[in-house]
């Protein structure tokens, strides 16, 4: 026993984050009766990317009666896609109601794990726990990323990410540089466009942009739905069923993307009139290589007059604006980043420590890869949700979350049931699964739709979405198999 493990509190299983995947896992665990758990949490309340993500007009771009668990449906929701604010007082509505927040230490900050041999030591920003199987709830979405942009230590304004919106400070009357035009900052855009004096939006790929169904949900409707929760099931169904078909486009037939492409053309021609405009908005790759976007108010945003869509690449910061190649000097006084999240560069990768004391990010020196985006070998008594190839395009994240902790409760519930103390998955099983995983790549949108993403890893790999329809992967999770694992 090491120095640090002393001291160390005890406990079963050690789950990490509170976002939707390390919730749905505490409540889960609680149902099935595990209740020796700890749930480790850097931040101050639950909620993950979505406490995070303040940013002003943050929704969610998946109908919000799909952008729930199944176990706790919410017949409340005020929008078909529901804002930022709705959704974290829903987790932390769920979080409370099945009573989870007793096992959550806030302000835990996990800083690395390792494998002892017959169990794992975490140790955090406030001291050290031991358990016997670790659950790591670290979603994708919550490192940002930021651009080393050359002379940004000179920079004099304001600076900050959309993932870490800085709300005191008032945007009225200010020169502001957005750089990036992803889901987050198509959303911030037309949000702050009416307040700031100016807004130059640094576009480096411009993305397909969808209309966006969204409406207030009636209090009949809601109504309805408290009533008869079958109602809201049935319209659950119909949502999920609908993204689903698209999986027939994004990853099976990408030419049938060429019809939905139709509808984002006719999109930016009936809003953008200005052709000038239009041309510097019009993407060079097929709809659904990159996430599609859905907005009704980001196109009419741009033709405002106090907003210049850049599309020269950056130069340099200088402490009063931003150079771009074609030398012109944009004043600004706040730069704010919309530039993603270390999707592929996960900072867990260096925390954990595995079987002789291998990271994780050694493990995946070739890309990430994991069984059935969830066990890695090497990796005893580990497993990950939303890990690598499990994100989606098409649908709610909430589902593939759900998959993936009914396999890992069944793992557990094999390991009591049979005596078994550890359980490594085997490396031959991870590859083939892995192989099948590439193979079903080749013909899809994300690596045939002429983009670059951040789906894609350095290499040039798709290593975060799955590539098929989720109720396959729900098929393939359903039920834990020791024989694809070494046992002790
Ligand atoms: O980030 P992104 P995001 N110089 O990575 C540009 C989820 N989400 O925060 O396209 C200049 O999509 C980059 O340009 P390019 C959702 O899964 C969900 O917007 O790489 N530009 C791009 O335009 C989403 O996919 C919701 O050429 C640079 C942008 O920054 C994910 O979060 C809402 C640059 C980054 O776009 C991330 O979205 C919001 C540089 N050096 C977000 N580096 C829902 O509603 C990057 N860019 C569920």
């Amino acid at each position: 026993m090491t120095a640090q493990s002393a001291t160390a509190q005890r406990h079963r299983i050690v789950v990490i984050g509170t976002g939707f995947a390390g919730i749905g896992m505490a409540v889960r665990l609680k149902q099935a009766g595990y209740h020796d758990f700890v749930v480790l949490e850097r931040a101050e309340d639950v909620g993950g990317t979505w406490r995070d993500n303040t940013y002003p007009g943050c929704r969610c771009d998946v109908p919000s009666h799909l952008y729930s668990f199944s176990f706790a449906p919410n017949p409340e929701w005020s929008r078909t896609f529901s804002p930022q604010p709705e959704i974290e007082a829903y987790l932390q509505k769920v979080t409370d109601g099945f009573r989870v927040r007793p096992h959550i230490r806030f302000g835990h900050a996990v800083e690395s794990a390792h494998w002892q041999g017959d169990h794992w030591l975490v140790h955090t920003s406030q001291g050290d726990f031991t358990a016997e199987v670790v659950l790591s709830g670290m979603g994708p979405l919550a490192e940002p990323a930021v651009p080393k942009l050359p002379g940004i230590e000179s920079f004099e304004g304001e600076v900050f990410h959309s993932a870490q919106w800085n709300h005191d400070l008032d945007l009225s009357g200010r020169k502001v540089a957005v750089i990036g035009t992803g889901a987050s900052a198509i959303q911030f855009v037309p949000a702050i466009q009416p307040d700031v004096e100016e807004l130059h939006l640094f576009q480096r790929t411009p993305p397909w942009v969808m209309p966006r169904p969204d409406r207030r949900i009636s209090a009949a409707e809601r109504r309805i739905y408290r009533a008869f929760p079958l109602a809201q099931k049935a319209a659950r169904a119909g949502v999920y069923w609908t993204r689903e078909s698209t999986v027939l486009a994004f990853a099976k037939i990408p030419a049938l993307m060429k019809l939905g492409q139709r509808v984002a053309e006719r999109h930016l021609q009936e809003q953008v009139r200005d052709p000038e405009l239009r041309a510097k908005l019009t993407p060079d790759f097929t709809l659904g290589c990159k996430r599609v976007l859905l907005s009704a108010d980001y196109y009419p945003a741009l033709a405002q007059p106090n907003v210049e869509v850049v599309t020269d690449s950056i130069h340099e910061v200088t402490p009063t604006g931003i150079v771009t190649d074609d030398g012109v000097k944009h004043e600004v006084d706040t730069i704010i980043y919309g530039t993603g999240f270390r999707v592929t560069d996960l900072p867990v990768m260096d925390m954990l420590h595995g079987r002789d004391g291998r990271t994780l990010r050694e493990a995946w020196a070739d890309g990430m890869e994991a069984h059935l985006g969830t066990a890695v070998a090497g990796f005893p008594n580990f497993f990950l949700l939303i890990g690598p190839n499990t994100g989606l395009g098409h649908s709610s994240m909430v589902f593939m979350i759900e998959s993936q902790i009914a396999y890992i409760l069944d793992a557990l519930k094999t390991m009591d049931a049979t005596g078994v103390r550890e359980v490594e998955v085997r490396p031959e099983v991870q590859r083939e699964f892995v192989d099948r995983v590439r193979s079903s790549m080749r013909n899809t949108i994300w690596t045939r739709g002429g983009c670059s993403s951040w789906y894609l890893d350095a290499k040039g790999r798709n290593t975060t979405l799955w590539p098929s329809f989720t109720f396959r992967f729900r098929q393939l999770t359903k039920r834990f198999d020791a024989a694809q694992y070494r046992t002790r």
